[in-house]
């Protein structure tokens, strides 16, 4: 381990097979490790922001055997919201210091790109101060394809009307064949990657997410990593990984069950110590509960995301303890001061913000 440690600290490129090692070794040490990663990239800040979601449909043409949100049209639990009522969802929370609005959603059979760019012109009219963040490259590539444009063209529409920048969302784990059994309707990971870097071509700025722990193994893990790194390399235009449990409830994947806190962990950790090229490894509280959230600061995660202000049912609806995820300033704070870290606030492009009061 010590030499693993001094490689680390020269900021050395970790292979696979030393990924894989590194994976394997006693907790405590990696750990350690991560937390050292983590200290030359960020040094104690641990980095939330003041959020909202907005999830305009849960009607999707996908039927990815892993989600628990998807309904079809006409279904009992669906929803389609149309702009009026998705404006009176950001009115309510004008004047409360939030800076991000985070708009995803299931793919609408019938919305192509000229339907969301009026919902970004709209929600930027709502709450003029705020950045959106939206949509998953998947929503992209479908909503463009439908009306006949480049990715480019499209692309640059979204940006023109609002977009600040793109979620993670829909990368899922891209092995061809894990994706064909978790969600093949999907298609190939080659999308979701087309979009994120032509994105980074307009300037556009992304994060990068893996769904893990259902049916793949620790090298499809790995290797999902070490393709973000590659791009990465290339366009530098990624500021967040978000490594996503799978949450086993309400959903054709169920009897798998879940992994632990510690796999989770250790996912965390290892996420770090691929992604050298990656500034911010973010611990998603309403997926991992406020106790592993606080856990992962230990392992290498350096952002816990936000607020949320009870505006998201991706993860409730899988089974999530939290079931209206509502966090306040004070206590997202405390959480973080309580695992030894210094809470920063920051906006969608992690530029550091003076913490108030919440709601000046
Ligand atoms: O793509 C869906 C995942 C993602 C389940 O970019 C599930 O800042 C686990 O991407 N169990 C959407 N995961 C959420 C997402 C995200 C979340 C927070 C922050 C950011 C960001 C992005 O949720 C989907 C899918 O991978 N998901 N169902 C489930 N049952």
């Amino acid at each position: 381990m010590d030499e693993f440690a001094v490689k680390i600290k020269m900021g050395a490129r970790l292979s696979l097979d030393e990924l894989v090692t590194l994976y394997n070794c006693p907790v405590s040490q990696l750990a350690a490790l991560a937390t050292s990663k983590r200290e030359q990239q960020n040094g104690k800040k641990v980095f939330f922001n003041r959020n909202i979601h907005l999830e305009p449909t849960n009607i999707c043409v996908n039927d990815c055997v892993f989600c628990s949100y998807r309904r079809n049209e006409g279904e009992a639990g669906s929803w389609d919201y149309g702009i009026d009522e998705l404006l009176a969802q950001c009115r309510r929370h004008a004047g409360t210091g939030v800076t991000e609005v985070h708009i995803v959603g299931g793919v609408h059979p019938r919305r192509d790109v000229h339907d969301y760019a009026g919902l970004l012109r709209a929600v930027k009219q709502a709450l003029p101060q705020v950045h959106i963040k939206a949509f998953t490259a998947i929503e992209i590539d479908y909503m463009i394809k439908k009306a006949g444009m480049s990715l480019t063209d499209g692309l640059a529409l979204l940006k023109q009307s609002g977009l600040d920048a793109i979620p993670g969302g829909g990368a899922e784990i891209f092995d061809e064949q894990v994706r064909r059994r978790l969600c093949p309707k999907k298609g190939p990971a080659g999308i979701w990657l087309r979009v994120h870097e032509t994105a980074h071509t307009l300037g556009v700025r992304t994060n990068a997410t893996m769904l893990f722990g259902h049916v793949e193994t620790l090298e499809h893990r790995l290797q999902h990593l070490l393709q973000l790194r590659e791009l990465q390399d290339r366009t530098g235009g990624f500021d967040a990984f978000i490594p996503l449990k799978y949450k086993s409830e309400n959903n054709a994947l169920g009897d798998l069950g879940e992994v632990s806190a510690v796999e989770t962990l250790r996912m965390i950790a290892i996420s770090r110590l691929a992604l050298d090229n990656i500034p911010h490894i973010k611990a998603y509280w309403p997926m991992l509960g406020k106790a592993v959230m606080q856990m992962a600061l230990l392992f290498g995660a350096d952002d816990v995301d936000g607020t949320i202000n009870d505006t998201t049912k991706i993860y409730s609806m899988a089974g999530a303890e939290e079931q209206h995820p509502c966090l306040g300033v004070d206590e997202l704070c405390r959480l973080v001061r309580d695992a030894g870290f210094v809470p920063v606030e920051r906006d969608t492009f992690y530029r550091e913000l003076q913490v108030r009061p919440f709601g000046q």
